[in-house]
Parts: structure tokens; C-alpha cells; sequence
């Protein structure tokens, strides 16, 4: 390691080790570590598998990819010889930001399980210039810039695959970048493979993340989920589908070719699996390569392809279940139309039940109904979510297809959640139990046999504090903002979104700042942290960053109230944050309505690292409830029968609750409160305190009240620190379920077949 680092700073700085930047230091190391990836084969095998993505949120590399190749002391040492820290090296790294949330970050949790497991899968995605966007806050509001993060040196390998991609006005070029994604512990190699253009123009944008949604050879990839609030940016979103697609289903039956693989055959070697609906139209673009340009019919590419591609969903959210109208696809890929009519022509004749069709009567096409049709397996994400889609939103296919449908419960990779995000407990977990847990996760619960040894306990809760004093520090380096470790960290940290609640949290806080204000000081401070993006076009989302960014100012600027809570936002929440913020949680904030989170792996990264849930019986909260017991865990509000039957009947009814209870009525009023208006926005205040009290689609008024108590009785508990820290290793003893490795095998033992 030492060689090779002073090799390449010589050759590239003319430098030795004792001289370099910390810049120059992550260049030597990210040259060092490529150069041993560009050595490693793929694991040959009959059957490979592509996982196509919208996103893939893989956060910085340079830690992780040293820890799987076996490298990362070694490194760390070298490092240290010469007075650099490597943490400090890898913040040099800028973060891709491919993903939005919860479904990215599981793509990229997948392939580093799958390298790991030694399995021959690549990830195929686009290469976004500027990622999703990167958040700034500013009057107590969210302000959307670009987050551009690929540099002259970096992860992404230019090959020399370039595909055409065909449209209704011209023809794309492709060229294929790569990353590499290496195993833990493996001397194998997998890729991820993400396409662009090279006609992309990032000085188009302007004022924020603006830009013209019509130039698709200048914009394509620009960025993840461009704004679709219009017609421009709905197409945009077409082309960006079809580009992803077209190039998968290219390389595809390229590589298959070049294996020597005859195509009648395909389904034998090759596995896709569709992660979400955003990769769709992969499956009438290889029927429409196979018909056009490999001499199959009809009916054999369609049996062919069938039999190759599978289908994850990750939401019962109908906004989020694609329809595209058939005129939209019509302007951008109307060579895609004759084969998505036929396919709905099939289901037509096979089947009477208009709930099934492809095409509707409005003339929109539902994506997830091509996938089930004509895919070989459908999956969801967590136990219960998995019991919805075939008990009630995709219930007409279940009936036909039962065989079809499995369970997947989403899993994390250990390697990142732990190893690398939290060294400390990491290394104190191997010298109690061996270091077997980070392959073999179930290993884990050699811990249970620690409950009752207070060194055990003891040193546990020290770790908490030494990653709590990490985060102080971070914080005030980063965001400027004081936070007393000697607080319980109460910690929200995903999307935003109504049906994630954290509107409910903060009428929490409303009621914790009455409280204090009335003299009822709780024994211990409190500090809730918050992180989320708001999509940009997604108004009342953006009202509620507003609500907490103003509830932060009241709070944290009342002498009376400050020292016993604080409220801080995290700006731009992203990966690192993630890393970050979770090794120093003490209460993990799973308040979804129940139904509505498919699965959540936030909560799985929590409990990995000590913390407790406090959470509804919603996604795969269900499954760590049963798993740790009711002693570990708090559950509060309604299940999902109740709430689903709620929707079922249209009998929720907000005004009624808000009306008939005083208390519920007096923290929503807050909203609108001469101070708060005085801080905040009318408006954004306004609109958002209109929104809970006349609709509430996500039933915030429904669970608050025993969510505040449930929330007061853990902040009480909590001062038992024996018992405490007793919780939080039966937490991390039974959180090896949900390592990726299981989700993984379960994957290639149930569909995949590799
Ligand atoms: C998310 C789901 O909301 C979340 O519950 C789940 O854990 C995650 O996917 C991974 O399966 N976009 N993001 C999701 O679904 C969609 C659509």
C-alpha cells in the first residue's frame, strides 16, 4: 500500500508521501484501489442478473471499497505514518447523490451483497450530472440547487460501449460509464453500469435547478426526477425511462451474444430485475429487439421475456404507481406502442376484469400491470407490505398469479450500516463475538448471551456517547449548530413525505415546548433531530420543512426552553449524513401510517446500531417488533386493517377530531400562532394548518395522541440506563435478519436462480 500510494503521488504529483494534500492523498487512493478492481474478474456462471434502476444511492466509496477488498487498516495505517487521518482523506469524496431515498440506497445495499455473495449481478442505471438536488436552507425554507459530483478523477470508468437509442424525432448515442463493486472478502468483481450522453450540457441550468425541459440531447441526464409537474417534464421522464431501458436491453443481448448464448435460450442465462416501475419498457424494448433484429415472432420473444424478467414493488402510494397516457408515449417512443397494445391485447383475451388491462379507458398505461403480466415473479419488500399487495392493491392479480407473488423483507449491508459507519462498536462487537458477524450476520445474536454483564451495558452506552460527541462535533463543523450530548437524540431522518408523518413529530415538538413553558421540565434534554428532502414540486412537503425549520428558531432562541429541547434540521440529508447521524441515535423515529411504508431500511440501520424504535405496525417495523419483543420496541397507533378499512369506507374525518378534542386542537392551532407567524410564513403556515384540520389524507390526528404518550413513557424509561442499554443490545443481537446477505440468497434461491 505504501509503494503503490507514493507511486501514484509521484507520477501524478510529483510528490512524496510526506508532502501531500489531503486531496492529492484520495487521489493516490482512489487510483490504488481502481487499479486492483480493474484486475478482478466476474464469478462466471450460467445465469446472470442485471438489477435496472432509476437510482442507485451508493454514497461515498472510498472506506467501503478498501473494507471489502481487505484493505482499510492497512491504508489507515500507512496513512497515519504519515499524519493523515483517513476520515478526513475520504471527506474529500464527493457523494453521487443517484437516488432519492429509501429504493436507491436498497440498490446499492444489493450489490454490494451481491459481489459479496459471489454472485454474477450488475446494476444498470443513468449516470445524473447533478443527482437529485442539493438542499439549502434559506428563510426557514428549502432551496433546490444542483449537486454536480462527477470530477476529473473519480469512481466512473468511460468503456467503450455506446448503443443507439432510438426516438420518435432522433437518435441518441450512448456511452456506458462503470463502476466497480467489489465483494467483501471476494476476489471477484461485479459492475455497476450507468449510461449517458455526451452532448449533455450542464450550463443550461439556471437559477436553482431550472432549465429547458425540450432539449433532451443537452438535459437527459441531468438530473434524477426532473420536475413532471408539466407536460415537458413528464416527457422528460419518458425519455429518461426509455434511454435507461433501451441501453439495458442493448447490453443485454450484447453480452449474451458475446457469452456465446443463443437467444431462444436467453431466459437461462440471463435474469432482469425491475426495480420498481421506472425500468418497465425494458420488457417491450427486448420484445421489439428480439421481433425486429433477431428474427424472432411474436409469441417466442414474448415467451422468452417472460420468462427472464422480474418485478419488486416498493409502494402501495398510487401516485407513485406509474401511469403513463398513451399519447405521451406516442410522442417519445411510438415505435414502443404496437408492442404495448399487443401485450394489452393478450391480457384482454385472457381475462375479463378491466382492473387487470394495461391500457385503461382513459388511455394510460399502467406500468405495473405490463411487469405482473409479463414477468415470471412480483415481489414486495417487508412481510406486511407483501400481504397488502396480494390481499388488497394488486389483489385481481394475485388471483390469477399466486405462484408469482413472494415476499422479499429488504435488508442493509453490514459492511457500510456498521463496519464502516460505526468503528468503534464494530471493533468492540468483534472482540466480544468475532468478526464473523460481518459476513455472517446471524452470528450477531452470540450477543444475547451478554444481556446481563454490565461491563457489557456499560461500555455500550459509552459507545453511544463517544458517537454522540462525534456527531456534536460534526455538526458544529458542518451546520454551526450546538447540540449537548448529554441529551436523548431523538432522530427523523427520510424523505419527506405526509404518509412518513413528520408533521405528527413536530406538533410533538409543539407539545413538548408548551410543556417546558408550563414548567413541566423533563429530567433529561431532549434533542430532535430531523433530516429530508422535499421534492421540488411537492408543496405541502415543502411546508412542513417550513414548520420544523421555524419550530427550530422559537425553540432554540427561548432561553426558557432551550436548555431542555432542541430541534435540529440537518441540510442536504444524504448518505454520509446518514452515516453520521445513526451511530448516535438513541430513539428511531418509524412513525409512518400503518399500510403505507412498504418496508423503511432506516429502521433497520437504527436498530443495528443500538437504537430504539418507537413506530407504528407498518413495513418491516412488524418484523423487528416480533423479533426483539414487546420489551424492546415501542409501538404505538392504529394497525393497518383499521386504517385500511378507514380508506376503504372514506370514514377518517380530521375536522372531527381536531373539533372534539382541545388538546389535539391547541397544538395544531400553534401552527398558526402569533409567534410562530412572526418567525415563519403565513402563507406556507397556513396552508399547511388547513391542510390537517379539513383533510389529512395521512391520518396525522388519528395516532398523535398515543404517539405522544408512548413517546413520554420511552423518554422515562429511558432513565433506567441498565435496562436502556439492555434494549439497545437486544436491538443489535436481533438485527441479523436484516442484513442484504439474507435479502440477497432469499433473492437467488426464490427468483433469480443464478
Ligand atoms: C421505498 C419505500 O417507500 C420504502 O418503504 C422501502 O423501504 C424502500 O422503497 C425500499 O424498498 N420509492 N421509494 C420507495 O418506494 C418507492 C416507489
Amino acid at each position: 500500500m505504501e509503494q503503490a500510494l507514493q507511486h501514484v503521488l509521484q507520477e501524478k504529483f510529483q510528490k512524496d508521501l510526506k508532502e501531500a494534500t489531503k486531496e492529492e492523498m484520495y487521489t493516490a487512493l482512489l487510483f490504488v484501489t481502481k487499479d486492483k478492481m480493474k484486475h478482478m474478474k466476474q464469478k462466471e456462471g450460467d445465469r446472470k442478473l442485471y438489477y435496472i434502476s432509476a437510482e442507485f444511492l451508493i454514497g461515498k466509496l472510498l472506506s467501503n471499497n478498501l473494507i471489502n477488498l481487505g484493505l482499510f487498516d492497512e491504508a489507515k495505517e500507512v496513512l497515519a505514518k504519515y499524519g493523515f487521518d483517513l476520515t478526513e482523506v475520504e471527506e474529500v469524496e464527493a457523494e453521487p447523490s443517484l437516488g432519492n431515498g429509501g429504493l436507491g440506497r436498497l440498490a446499492a445495499c444489493f450489490l454490494d451483497s451481491i459481489a459479496t455473495l459471489g454472485l454474477a449481478g450488475d446494476g444498470v442505471g443513468l449516470n445524473y450530472h447533478d443527482g437529485l438536488f442539493l438542499q439549502k436552507f434559506a428563510d426557514h425554507k428549502q432551496r433546490e440547487e444542483k449537486n454536480p459530483w462527477i470530477t476529473e478523477e473519480s469512481w466512473l470508468t468511460r468503456t467503450d460501449r455506446h448503443f443507439e437509442v432510438p426516438f420518435q424525432d432522433f437518435t441518441l448515442t450512448s456511452t456506458m460509464y462503470d463502476i466497480d463493486v467489489p465483494g467483501y472478502g471476494k476476489d471477484t468483481c461485479n459492475k455497476l453500469h450507468l449510461f449517458d450522453l455526451d452532448t449533455v450540457d450542464e450550463s443550461i441550468i439556471h437559477d436553482g435547478i431550472q432549465f429547458d425541459k425540450r432539449d433532451i440531447p443537452k438535459n437527459l441526464t441531468l438530473f434524477l426526477y426532473p420536475d413532471d409537474s408539466d407536460e415537458a417534464g413528464q416527457l422528460l421522464r419518458i425519455y429518461q425511462q426509455y434511454f435507461m431501458v433501451s441501453n439495458a436491453a442493448q447490453l443485454i443481448l450484447k453480452e449474451a451474444e458475446e457469452r456465446g448464448v443463443n437467444l431462444y435460450h436467453l431466459h437461462e442465462h440471463v435474469c432482469i430485475q425491475i426495480n420498481d416501475t421506472h425500468p418497465t419498457m425494458v420488457i417491450p424494448e427486448l420484445i421489439r429487439l428480439l421481433t425486429t433484429q433477431k428474427g424472432f415472432n411474436m409469441d417466442t420473444a414474448i415467451d422468452v421475456v417472460r420468462k427472464t424478467c422480474a418485478y419488486t414493488n416498493h409502494t402501495i402510494l398510487s401516485e407513485a404507481l406509474e401511469k403513463w397516457p398513451v399519447s405521451y408515449l406516442e410522442k417519445v417512443v411510438p415505435h414502443l406502442l404496437p408492442i404495448i397494445r399487443e401485450l394489452d391485447a393478450r391480457v384482454r383475451r385472457d381475462f375479463h376484469d378491466e382492473k387487470v388491462y394495461i391500457i385503461d379507458e382513459m388511455d394510460r398505461v399502467h406500468m405495473a400491470h405490463i411487469d405482473i403480466h409479463y414477468g415470471y415473479a412480483v415481489n414486495g419488500v417487508a412481510a406486511l407490505h407483501t400481504e397488502i399487495l396480494k390481499e388488497s392493491e394488486l389483489k385481481p392479480f394475485y388471483d390469477i398469479y399466486p405462484e408469482k407473488f413472494n415476499n422479499k423483507t429488504n435488508g442493509i449491508t453490514f459492511r457500510r450500516w456498521l463496519v464502516h459507519c460505526n468503528h468503534e462498536l464494530a471493533d468492540y462487537l468483534k472482540e466480544l463475538i468475532g468478526k464473523d458477524f460481518v459476513e455472517n450476520a446471524d452470528s450477531l445474536e452470540k450477543l444475547l448471551a451478554f444481556r446481563d454483564d454490565d461491563a457489557v451495558l456499560e461500555r455500550l452506552r459509552e459507545i453511544k456517547k463517544d458517537a454522540k460527541l462525534e456527531l456534536k462535533k460534526y455538526l458544529k463543523e458542518t451546520q454551526d449548530v450546538d447540540i449537548d450530548e448529554n441529551a436523548i437524540f431523538d432522530i427523523q431522518i427520510k424523505r419527506l413525505h405526509e404518509y412518513k408523518r413528520q408533521q405528527m413529530n413536530a406538533l410533538y415538538a409543539i407539545y413538548k415546548y408548551k410543556e417546558i413553558k408550563k414548567g413541566h421540565l423533563p429530567k433529561r434534554p431532549v434533542t430532535m433531530i430531523f433530516g429530508a428532502k422535499a421534492a421540488p414540486a411537492y408543496t405541502i412537503a415543502k411546508d412542513i420543512i417550513h414548520l420544523i425549520l421555524c419550530l427550530q428558531e422559537l425553540i432554540n432562541h427561548d432561553p426558557e426552553v432551550s436548555p431542555y429541547l432542541r430541534i435540529v434540521m440537518v441540510e442536504n440529508y444524504n448518505v454520509t449524513k446518514a452515516e453520521k447521524l445513526i451511530p448516535a441515535c438513541d430513539i428511531s423515529e418509524q412513525i409512518s401510517l400503518a399500510s403505507k411504508e412498504a418496508s423503511g431500511t432506516g429502521n433497520m440501520k437504527f436498530m443495528l446500531n443500538g437504537a430504539v424504535t418507537l413506530g407504528t405496525e407498518d413495513g418491516a417495523n412488524v418484523e423487528i417488533h416480533e423479533l426483539v419483543g414487546d420489551d424492546n420496541i415501542y409501538i404505538f397507533g392504529e394497525k393497518s386493517e383499521t386504517v385500511i378499512d378507514l380508506y376503504d369506507k372514506a370514514a377518517y374525518n380530521s375536522r372531527a377530531i381536531y373539533e372534539s378534542d382541545p388538546e389535539i386542537e391547541e397544538l395544531v392551532d400553534f401552527i398558526i400562532s402569533k409567534q410562530m407567524i412572526l418567525i415563519g410564513d403565513p402563507v406556507n403556515l397556513g396552508r399547511l394548518y388547513k391542510e390537517i384540520v379539513s383533510k389529512d389524507w395521512f391520518m396525522t390526528l388519528l395516532d398523535l395522541k398515543d404517539y405522544i404518550l408512548t413517546k413520554e413513557r420511552m423518554l422515562e424509561d429511558y432513565e433506567d440506563e441498565k435496562a436502556w442499554a439492555k434494549k439497545m443490545l437486544v436491538n443489535i443481537a436481533k438485527a441479523g435478519y436484516f442484513s442484504s446477505d439474507r435479502t440477497i440468497a432469499e433473492y437467488n434461491q426464490d427468483i433469480w436462480h443464478l
